[in-house]
């Protein structure tokens, strides 16, 4: 595929319901839309980068001006034999995973589409996941008070989401585990600190094991390895890394350091679907779970996270859940919905599989670029 045409688009969409981390709250959800026009045909991806850099580094600003100033010039009018030439072709660039991630999978979605394939085949997804669908599980934020999380976590139960996680900080912590334990009783259980707390902290985290969690996501800072694995020495709960895995490299060290015992993949963390097959592969040859994470997406990102989470290492549920959960409409028709028994059906059309509402998107752009090959 020779790459002749990128287009970005700047969005907006309110969040059905506002979303609170470690990180703070938010109430609508801004990204970048990328698409990738070759030979006569067009691949879409979204990026993942959020308005602030608390969870990564990178803001939409920021991914605007690498993919425009760098990653364009890098790959426009360039032919490419299979997208997982795009990553290696971006190596000068470094850092801006998420930019970069947005322009790559793009081209995987332009890739499957020229193939006809789902994008699932063509990233290597397994027969039986495929077939059956992708489990489902959901991030519940920060609440106002712990009725209201009870509340939140009983509607979830009930449309069939496969295993809970809340957002824990200071303060927000042990009771919260109790209180879903004591009510709910066994049901998959973790939760997600992005990077709250401290090393010094570790006593008080250890009192989470009594509630048998699934693992504790992230407790410790977004740059961090070593700590990871002193804290996981003194704690049975197992660690699970998200923001501290920017690489498949680190995924090993981490692995290799005792720092984490199941890996969060996110595709547009981290670079896009190569960089995850390889960080999935590092996973699964140590034995490590790995699940697939969310970054609030629409329909387009969740749609990629649905077809890379087919991939035979992701044993456990995602953070991929409904449209409706997060946007109310989505940009895509039909939207994601999840089955009573909480698994997403795998699109089955070729690339991504999904349909974008082209109205909707042209009506919510704040800001659009086309950037072309000289000819
Ligand atoms: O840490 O997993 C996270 C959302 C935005 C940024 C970081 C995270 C999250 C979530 C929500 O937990 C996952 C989702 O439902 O998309
Ligand atoms: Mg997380």
């Amino acid at each position: 595929m020779r790459i002749e045409r990128i287009e970005l688009r700047l969005l907006r969409l309110p969040l059905v319901r506002f979303f609170e981390t470690s990180f703070g709250r938010i109430h609508q959800r801004p990204f970048i839309l990328v698409f990738v026009e070759g030979d006569g045909v067009t691949g879409v991806g979204e990026c993942v980068a959020e308005a602030n850099p608390y969870y990564g580094s990178e803001t939409t600003g920021t991914a605007w001006h690498i993919i425009e100033e760098f990653i364009a010039p890098a790959v426009l009018g360039r032919d490419f034999a299979h997208p997982r030439e795009i990553f290696p072709a971006l190596r000068a660039i470094r850092g801006h995973r998420m930019a970069k991630a947005a322009v790559e999978m793009a081209a995987w979605d332009l890739f499957a589409r020229q193939q006809g394939v789902p994008l699932c085949r063509a990233l290597g997804g397994s027969d039986e996941t495929i077939i059956n669908g992708i489990a489902s599980g959901v991030s519940i934020g920060i609440q106002d008070s712990i009725e209201e999380l009870i509340e939140r976590v009983e509607v979830e139960l009930a449309a069939g989401y496969r295993r809970i996680k809340i957002k824990i900080k200071p303060g927000w912590d042990v009771e919260a585990a109790a209180a879903v334990r004591a009510k709910f009783g066994p049901v998959p259980l973790m939760v997600d600190a992005n990077a709250a707390y401290h090393l010094e902290d570790a006593a008080h985290l250890a009192r989470l094991d009594e509630f048998a969690l699934m693992m504790i996501e992230q407790p410790l800072d977004y740059d961090d390895v070593l700590d990871h694995a002193a804290l996981q020495r003194g704690m049975r709960t197992p660690i699970c890394l998200d923001e501290s895995l920017h690489t498949p490299k680190i995924a090993a060290e981490a692995i290799r350091a005792g720092a984490c015992r199941i890996i969060n993949i996110k595709p547009g963390r981290i670079g896009g679907h190569s960089q995850s097959i390889q960080m999935h592969d590092i996973a699964l040859a140590h034995g490590v779970p790995v699940w697939h994470g969310g970054m609030l997406e629409s329909g387009i990102g969740r749609a990629h996270n649905i077809h890379l989470s087919t991939l035979p290492g992701f044993s456990l549920p995602g953070d991929i859940a409904a449209s409706r959960r997060y946007f109310a409409p989505d940009l895509i028709d039909p939207e994601v919905i999840v089955r009573p028994d909480g698994t997403i059906a795998v699109p089955t059309e070729p690339g991504i599989g999904v349909h974008l509402v082209s109205d909707r998107v042209a009506a919510l752009t704040e800001q659009r670029l086309e950037l072309r090959a000289s000819a």
